[in-house]
């Protein structure tokens, strides 16, 4: 008897910890997997077809789009309208959102996906990893009616669902529905994501610290005192702390989820709020760490507790292990 679990028998298996579960959200993320196996296809091809440089459009952020962003962008949301259980996409490519509801089977899909298609896409043409970010809420609205804006402006603690894809050295699937986080590596041999992080714990500390000390000069003077206290040496172990910075927030988080580390983008001179969005990369990564038993917060608060004002806010972000978190904020005191 194999004794690989596929993401598919692992999600039937765990619907029944939600006794109402009807099998909608189950479906979702089935659909998920299954856009995200194609997205890894052309992100593993990248090199070889035409599909890289820029798209000559610019998202809704004035950034150039790799082509790559908007193809990823097109396979998540076919297959969330293909499965007709989501209303309606908030996603980085989209400055209003995609409604559903509208395109007949989804008429009575009951939730909500945020989702960042291909996060840390200017790492495509250098070939460092690359990632999905997905949030997935209920919606508040009755179904069959307009999705409203109570609907996509959740706070983070009313997700149902959240998890990233990393196209990496293998490609790896990691959620959470809030009973736990587990991950699944694709075999690409039988073209299944099988289950290979079981229950993922954060270490509660670490000694790995990930930020862009290039805007260094722009640092709030607590984080600046933290790197600091990073760098002088760990006089018990004499080995003082290493930094670590991809520059793709999915593969930073899942390397400091493994090891132990905090994750930080913090507010700047340039950037009062940070650069990273709430919706669909600070609040799935929230959860999914909260949920390994680590902490993520803005420096003031706890993400997941921020009522959000716009599809696209950002905030700054401290995520990580618990004891690592808490030495960045006394830091900030
Ligand atoms: P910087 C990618 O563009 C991203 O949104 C995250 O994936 C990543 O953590 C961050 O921005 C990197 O930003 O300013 O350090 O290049």
């Amino acid at each position: 008897m194999s004794s690989i679990k596929t993401l598919g028998q692992f999600i039937i298996e765990k619907q029944a910890d939600f006794p109402y579960a009807k099998g909608e959200l189950s479906r979702l993320l089935r659909d998920i997997g299954i856009a995200a196996k194609i997205v890894h296809r052309e992100v593993n091809k990248a090199g070889l077809v035409d599909i890289l440089g820029d798209h000559g459009n610019q998202n809704v952020f004035g950034e150039s789009q790799k082509k790559l962003d908007v193809y990823a962008d097109e396979q998540f949301i076919s297959a969330l309208k293909s499965g007709g259980e989501c209303c309606f996409v908030a996603s980085e490519e989209h400055e209003e959102g995609v409604v559903l509801v509208d395109e007949g089977i989804s008429k009575n899909a009951k939730y909500i996906v945020c989702i960042d298609p291909l996060d840390g896409s200017s790492n495509i043409e250098v070939n460092v990893s690359v990632g999905t970010i997905f949030s997935i809420y209920r919606r508040k609205s009755e179904v069959g009616h307009k999705v409203t804006e109570e609907d996509f402006l959740q706070r983070g603690v009313e997700q149902v669902a959240a998890g990233y894809i990393i196209y990496g050295s293998s490609t790896m699937l990691v959620y959470t529905t809030g009973k736990g986080v587990n991950g699944f590596t694709l075999d690409p041999s039988i073209g299944e994501f099988c289950l290979s992080h079981p229950n993922m714990k954060i270490p509660s500390s670490g000694k790995i610290y990930s930020i862009n000390e290039g805007n260094y000069v722009k640092f709030p003077q607590g984080i600046k005192q933290f790197i600091k206290y990073c760098q002088e040496e760990d006089k018990a172990t004499n080995r003082p702390y290493t930094s670590r910075y991809i520059g793709s927030m999915v593969a930073d988080i899942h390397r400091n989820l493994l090891l132990g580390g905090v994750f930080i983008y913090p507010q700047t001179s340039a950037q009062p709020n940070g650069k990273l969005r709430l919706m669909y990369e600070c609040n799935p990564i929230a959860f999914i760490v909260e949920q390994a038993g680590g902490k993520a917060t803005t420096g003031t608060e706890r993400i997941l507790d921020i009522k959000p004002k716009e599809l696209h806010q950002r905030v700054p972000a401290i995520i990580g292990s618990t004891e690592m978190v808490d030495k960045v904020l006394e830091f900030l005191k």
